[in-house]
């Protein structure tokens, strides 16, 4: 407004006279999209037709570029505050003089009055249109007790009563003078001007009924128009009798499922949708809507409330199977810890009634932890768009549902809209519906968030909210089938906030008047959506209370049949509930086609061109900087010398992999060039902006695509992401790698609720690789340890027993949970990473990977050690003098990883090479009890050592001491060697670093350092 003033304050002070009603009308408002096509073209004294300030500056706030330079450079002086600014008048001056020239003064009163009234009612028209305006003011909330936004304040600028309307400088005498509309409203349909009267009624029914949008934040002009056009253009929210009559069919089953439950089990918790049943048919139309639109596969991921309504009548799970869940007898037919019944997936393929298309619909699986799964659906829905190659999301999207409070209070939300944008991570758009029952458990909004509403957090990504009230079933369909249409239109996020109720407590047990005694008051008046909407509907004539009563009677007959038949069901299949089937990996019955995996090396040719690759800049004309063409100088050394690094060794497994059609997917933190400026996987153009090549794609003409991708700087949100990348595909390596180890930690709740558990509660495979820089190397409690600790105290592998098999080292695979390894060579690193993927079934491979290692001059690996036939090494054993006598060992040290070069150099310096071995354990978790138990026997004198460079309380120790002690069956202590406990990670002082190194390698190599000690 204050610009405004100022605007036609200055305008006044120069004594223009301008503009006579008719050439406002020709001249000034034309409808279209004028400013956008004209305006950028049209410099400041030379527009024809658009002369009018206020439709410019309008235009320029909400995208500079959209108008013209000139127009540019004066709104942004006057924006500065520079109402002085001697270059203002004089701009002024010489529009003024333009507009004379051109005829257009006229008799000042008059004209001025023109102008300030018509700038008034563009204020006004904007005013309702304006964020934190019209939705303030809409009838969100069904209960009409609490204001959707928090807050009980009218904006002063909005004319909600007519004594407001001084606050434009109008009176009451005005409200049936027309005016002229500008651009930027669509409330005139095909007219051009109405009368003020009906402006405001226009206005007040698009933004103050029962829908409230924002979206003016948006930085987009075409985008505000698309949502102009959309809700203001009269009658436009106008639906067919037979879409009446599928909304309320719809509303039928959504309501009457929730009855059927409560009736057959009252004092069961399913989380009802009760007060939302809305939320059934906004997402069927959302789903028909996107379906008409080319949408085949849409991934959905949903909290707990009103999941069970989801799965019956959004998927069309067969009744019985999700009434069968309900009996406590119910046996499950597989190992594993199961989930409850409102965590379990679905998947499944059908035809959509209302277009007839094939559509593929799949419910993640999820944990409890709300919002949890956002990230998830996120990658398995741009994972299912890369292999279809639907770049632009045309094929395949994501519905995520949230609960207000979840919504807004977790910050993975947060962390999942910013993936929204980013080229690796986009899905192209995602329809966010919030069921906004305006409580948390037994939290009050007020108590649960900041933010005006509980959808702020979208405004982030810039993407529209459309608030609605969810008893308004019109309304809501509206606004769905809008939300499928920008999605389609703009490929951008969009949210959908349905304002309800929750009728009962938080679960069915739950008395919710203990705490919201008033808004449960209220609640128990309400009338339910179904009876409210059904009375509309018989009243105007659309539908007669005997179909409404068959409707009725009809689905409550399909409940109870399915009910009958439901009781047959003696056995829970949770691979009934898959919601990622990976088609011809298992064999029939769901199993691995064997329990063997063929040698992990490659053939000497292979290694050779892609060490040669992996040293050249694969395009012509490509200037790279000088210190990286030294480092493909010494890969190409290395290749030439037959040996690799730790970088080249992974640019083997990669390269190997694109050739056999695997595709490859490296994420996280600075991955293209690598935290430790080791793996260069993006070569930049020194001389061109923003040209860049991985060589790692030019490898073969025919090779799947290898996607490295530097994430934004995110744990939570971008492990959850590649989690769910790797769900779509078993023929896929998706390695996540975090910039120091530690930082998994704030990406817990993925690593424990699905990576770790996955497959014990949804019987679901995955394969994603953890790469976690870990080492103790004097860099401070943080950037030390990558806690290898808490993933071994999640395996499963148990310490008191090793059921040997044929097959130990592949079943003993196959039983885990998780495989846990620290690789001390680079060649193991590359069968452990190939191993990944030749294994007839998928398991998550936690990596902890080195930084010194990285560079160490005796961390390399012969190509001997990867060529075909050779395999990883579970273990390394001693393999120089101490190997040679065995009988003669004093002790034997096992060790992981970096550490074992820390030891060797000591027992080289203290000359102790035959009386002491040290053995090697690449793979710690499931512990290769077979392999250590031949280690241990080969050395029958010697005393046994756990030595790591981790605390006593952190690393391996707790979990290694148990499980040696098992294989000697407790005949033989194994002695800890390593530094004392402590509570952080890693000391901050570089000297007490060195010097507790230094102490534990004196005690690794002081033979009697055990002596005399019990055990
Ligand atoms: C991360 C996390 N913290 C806490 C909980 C416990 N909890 C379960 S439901 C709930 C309230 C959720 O409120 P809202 O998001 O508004 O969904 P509603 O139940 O109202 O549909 C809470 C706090 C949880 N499940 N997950
Ligand atoms: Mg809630």
């Amino acid at each position: 407004m204050s610009h405004l003033k100022l605007f036609v304050t200055t305008l006044k002070w120069h004594g223009i006279k301008l503009l006579e009603k008719q050439d406002i009308a020709r001249r000034v408002f034309l409808h279209g999209q004028r400013y956008v096509s004209s305006g950028t073209s049209e410099p400041f004294l030379s527009a024809s037709n658009s002369n009018y300030v206020e439709e410019m500056y309008y235009a320029w706030l909400e995208n500079p570029k959209s108008v013209h330079k000139s127009w540019d450079v004066f709104f942004q002086n006057a924006n500065s505050g520079q109402a002085y600014d001697p270059h203002l008048p004089d701009q002024l001056e010489r529009k003024a003089s333009f507009l004379q020239s051109h005829g257009l003064a006229q008799t000042p009163g008059k004209a001025e009055k023109l102008v300030e009234d018509h700038l008034a009612v563009q204020s006004l028209i904007r005013a309702y249109q304006v964020s934190i305006r019209g939705h303030h003011v809409a009838q969100l909330d069904p209960l009409g007790i609490l204001d959707a936004d928090l807050d009980s304040f009218v904006p002063s600028d909005l004319i909600t009563t007519i004594d407001k309307l001084g606050f434009y400088g109008l009176h009451e005498s005005d409200l049936d003078k027309v005016f002229q509309l500008p651009t930027t409203t669509f409330i005139g349909g095909s007219e051009n001007s109405l009368s003020l009267r009906e402006i405001i009624k226009r206005l007040e029914n698009t933004y103050c009924q029962h829908i409230g949008l924002e979206f003016m934040f948006i930085n987009d002009v075409e985008q505000c128009q698309w949502i102009r056009q959309k809700f203001e253009t009269p009658g436009v929210m106008k639906f067919t009798n037979e879409e009446k009559r599928t909304l309320l069919a719809r509303l039928v089953r959504s309501m009457r499922f929730e009855d059927f439950l409560a009736r057959k089990w009252s004092s069961e918790k399913r989380f009802g949708l009760e007060g939302c049943e809305v939320m059934i048919p906004a997402l069927k139309t959302i789903i028909d809507k996107s379906s008409e639109m080319g949408i085949e596969y849409v991934i959905m991921g949903m909290p707990h409330r009103g999941r069970l309504n989801v799965l019956a009548n959004v998927i069309r799970k067969e009744l019985e199977q999700i009434f069968c869940q309900f009996d406590p007898k119910l046996e499950a037919a597989d190992e594993g810890s199961g989930d409850v019944k409102y965590h379990l997936g679905m998947y499944h393929e059908r035809i959509n009634r209302a277009t007839n298309k094939k559509i593929t619909l799949s419910l993640m699986a999820n944990p409890s932890h709300l919002e949890a799964v956002d990230p998830v659906v996120q990658g398995k829905t741009k994972a299912e768009q890369f292999y279809r190659g639907d770049t632009a999301g045309k094929k395949v999207m994501s519905i995520l549902l949230h609960g207000d409070a979840a919504f807004a209070g977790q910050g993975v939300v947060y962390e999942t809209f910013h993936l929204s944008d980013l080229p690796s991570y986009t899905t192209n758009g995602t329809i966010h519906v919030v069921v906004n029952n305006q409580i948390g458990f037994t939290t009050d909004p007020r108590m649960a968030r900041s933010s005006p509403y509980p959808t702020d957090v979208a405004r982030v990504v810039n993407a529209p909210i459309f608030h609605v009230n969810a008893d308004d079933p019109e309304a809501v369909m509206y606004v769905c089938s809008v939300a499928a249409e920008w999605r389609n239109t703009f490929n951008k996020d969009v949210v959908v906030d349905l304002v309800c109720y929750r009728r009962r407590g938080h679960n069915e047990m739950d008395e919710p008047m203990f705490t919201q005694p008033l808004m449960y008051k209220q609640i128990h008046k309400q009338v339910p959506v179904l009876k409210k909407y059904a009375d509309k509907l018989i009243a105007d004539g659309t539908v007669t209370l005997q179909e409404f009563e068959e409707e009725i009677a009809k689905y409550d007959r399909i409940c109870e049949e399915a009910y009958t038949r439901s009781k047959d069901n003696k056995i829970l299949h949770i691979k009934h509930w898959l919601d990622s089937p990976w088609p011809g990996f298992f064999n029939v019955d769901g199993e691995p086609k064997s329990m063997s995996c063929p040698p992990t090396g490659i053939s000497e040719d292979l290694l050779t061109h892609i060490g040669n690759v992996a040293s050249s800049v694969p395009v012509k004309d490509f200037k790279i900087h000088a210190g990286l063409s030294r480092i493909l100088r010494a890969r190409l050394e290395m290749t030439k010398n037959r040996v690799v690094d730790w970088a080249l060794a992974e640019y083997m497994a990669f390269g190997s992999f694109l050739k056999e059609g695997i595709h490859v997917r490296l994420s996280g933190q600075d991955v293209e060039r690598g935290t430790f400026s080791h793996r260069h996987h993006v070569l930049h153009d020194q001389e061109v902006d923003k040209r860049t090549c991985v060589p790692m794609n030019h490898l073969w003409e025919q090779q799947a695509p290898y996607t490295v991708c530097n994430s934004s700087l995110s744990e939570y949100g971008v492990l959850g992401f590649e989690l769910g990348f790797a769900m779509a595909s078993p023929n896929a390596l998706v390695c996540w790698e975090a910039q120091f180890g530690d930082f998994h930690n704030t990406a817990q709740c993925i690593i424990d609720q699905f990576i770790s558990s996955g497959q014990a509660k949804w019987v679901r495979h995955n394969g994603i690789v953890l790469l976690l820089p870990h080492g103790m190397e004097g860099m401070g409690p943080e950037h030390s340890s990558a806690r290898p600790e808490r993933f071994l105290q999640m395996s499963n592998d148990d310490s008191d027993a090793y059921p040997f098999s044929e097959q130990f080292e592949v079943s003993q695979l196959y039983e885990c949970n998780w495989i846990v390894v620290n690789c001390s060579t680079p060649a193991n690193y590359f069968h452990v990473l190939r191993r990944q993927i030749l294994l007839p079934f998928r398991k998550p491979l936690i990596i902890l990977t080195p930084k010194s290692l990285l560079r160490h001059p005796e961390a390399k690996s012969s190509f001997d050690e990867m060529v075909s036939g050779t395999t990883f090494q579970r273990v390394i054993p001693e393999n120089g003098l101490a190997a040679h006598a065995p009988h003669e060992v004093k002790r034997v040290i096992f060790c992981t990883g970096k550490v074992y070069y820390d030891l060797v150099k000591e027992r080289k310096n203290q000359d102790l090479e035959k009386q002491v071995a040290i053995t090697r354990l690449e793979q710690i978790s499931p512990f290769p009890f077979d392999l250590l138990k031949e280690e241990l026997e080969k050395y029958p004198g010697a005393d046994l050592v756990w030595c790591q460079e981790e605390h006593k309380n952190s690393g391996y120790y707790d979990y290694v001491k148990p499980r040696f002690r098992t294989i000697v069956n407790h005949t033989r202590p194994i002695w800890y060697v390593g530094r004392e406990p402590a509570a952080a990670a890693a000391t901050g002082n570089k000297n007490t670093h060195l010097v507790s190194l230094r102490r534990f390698l004196d005690t690794a190599f002081n033979l009697e350092a055990f002596e005399g000690k019990t055990f």
